[in-house]
């Protein structure tokens, strides 16, 4: 056998007299906790997207829960509630990974580094579960700080690499519930926390159990403590942006964090001329028949009003009250008064955004409105002045502003 290089894959180099089973497994267990938040969240973020519906397919639409049900157009800030939960728990799992794979490192310098096919398989998992995890740390703080550094379509790799941590995970679980299970066992669920500085102890054995610890700097409640503090920190300094209101200018590390009504993308941003939206604009609606409309004939049109939550993908949100005409009133005109989906175009001449496709019930909800003032006055060009979509717990994303176009479908 090929003895062990030097330095950190010799036995006695790792001295902390915190690691061993049983810290492993209540980080372990309280990362499981928060990460299901997260994955739960994350994929009805991606099944509000309906990517099942016309323009909306982002991703292969036969992976999982993208087709499994009609997102509910309310209530209002449901999407807001899921999204906030996905971001902020988001966040606060940072410290806890970091924490975790503190608490395992070293088996990354485990000698022989593979003893057994199984052990083999074993360890792919876990190289697959921690890629992905970073991935999806890395990519979700870039992306709800507006720094798109990466080349790729966030959307797509995003949650693409959520399906490969989910099933690494799973495969994860199998292998180590086992090993938690023995360590609760033998050293109870929270009896080590009992422990201060001066009663902390190596724990009697297990793999990560350091085989020449050094005197202890913190009791396990004390690190357990730091990292609570760390996750808690992270999540205040972001979640006032997803509640809203007067907790907004609280929340001091998020981007949306000034203004009541926070603007996602300018006019200017999306090349959106005054030219577009002045004397010479017309929304066409088409349907059984095609019509066009100057905002006079818009505003000329039955109006309501509904105080509805705008729940941004980024995990921000702003509750507003809109004023417009009812899509299901516009479809009505067009001559498809029960239409299976709205085709929507934005005066937008390019990206993404610039299209969506919403389904039969979301038309169908009396609160969904193809807007024109909001909080009693006129839409602001950055707010998607001349008419906007409003839709009850629909991704802030398909909330198309400047709309140029409704096609009615039967
Ligand atoms: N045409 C168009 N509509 C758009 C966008 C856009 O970039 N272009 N941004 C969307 C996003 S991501 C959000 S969160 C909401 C935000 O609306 P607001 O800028 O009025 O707050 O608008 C949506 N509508
Ligand atoms: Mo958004």
């Amino acid at each position: 056998m090929i003895p062990a290089p030097p330095g950190p894959f010799r036995p006695g180099f790792w001295r902390s007299s915190l690691r061993g089973p049983w810290l492993t497994a209540v980080l372990g267990s309280v990362l499981l906790v928060l990460v299901t938040i997260v994955a739960v969240t994350g994929f009805l973020s991606h099944a509000a997207y309906q990517p099942d519906l016309g323009s909306n397919a982002l991703v292969r639409p036969d992976l999982p829960f993208t087709t499994f049900f009609g997102w509910p157009s309310g209530p209002s800030w449901l999407y807001a509630l899921s999204q906030g939960l996905h971001v902020n728990v988001g966040l606060a799992v940072i410290p806890v990974v970091l924490a975790k794979l503190w608490s395992v490192i070293p088996r990354l310098f485990a000698w022989p580094p593979v003893r057994s096919a199984s052990e083999g398989f074993e360890r792919l998992t876990v190289a697959l579960l921690v890629a992905s995890t970073g991935f999806l740390l890395a990519t979700g703080v870039a992306n709800i700080q507006y720094w798109y550094v990466f080349r790729f379509d966030f959307v797509r790799a995003h949650y693409y690499a959520a399906v490969v941590f989910v099933a690494a995970l799973v495969a994860h679980l199998v292998v180590k519930i086992p090993v938690a299970l023995r360590a609760y066992r033998a050293r109870g669920v929270i009896a080590p926390l009992r422990a201060g500085l001066a009663d902390t102890r190596p724990e009697p054995d297990g793999d990560l159990v350091a085989a020449a610890p050094d005197p202890p700097t913190v009791s396990r409640r004390g690190l357990l403590l730091a990292v609570g503090a760390g996750s808690l920190t992270l999540a205040v300094a972001n979640a006032g942006s997803s509640i809203g209101g007067p907790l907004r200018p609280t929340a001091f590390l998020g981007p949306r964090r000034s203004g009541g009504f926070p603007v996602n993308k300018t006019a200017a941003g999306a090349k959106v001329t005054a030219e577009m939206t002045g004397a010479s604009y017309r929304l066409v609606v088409a349907g059984a028949e095609e019509l066009s409309f100057s905002r006079e004939e818009l505003l000329a049109l039955p109006q309501a009003t509904h105080t509805l939550t705008l729940g941004c993908v980024e995990g921000w949100s702003t509750r507003q009250t809109w004023t417009g005409v009812p899509l299901a009133e516009l479809a009505r005109r067009a001559g498809v008064p029960e239409p299976s989906e709205v085709h929507i175009e934005s005066l937008q001449p390019a990206g993404v955004l610039r299209q969506v496709t919403l389904a039969g019930h979301q038309v169908a909800d009396d609160r969904s409105l193809l807007v024109l003032r909001v909080a009693g006055a006129e839409l602001t060009p950055d707010h998607g002045y001349p008419a906007r979509i409003i839709v009850p717990s629909l991704p802030g994303v398909h909330n198309t502003k400047w709309v140029g176009r409704l096609e009615f479908r039967a």
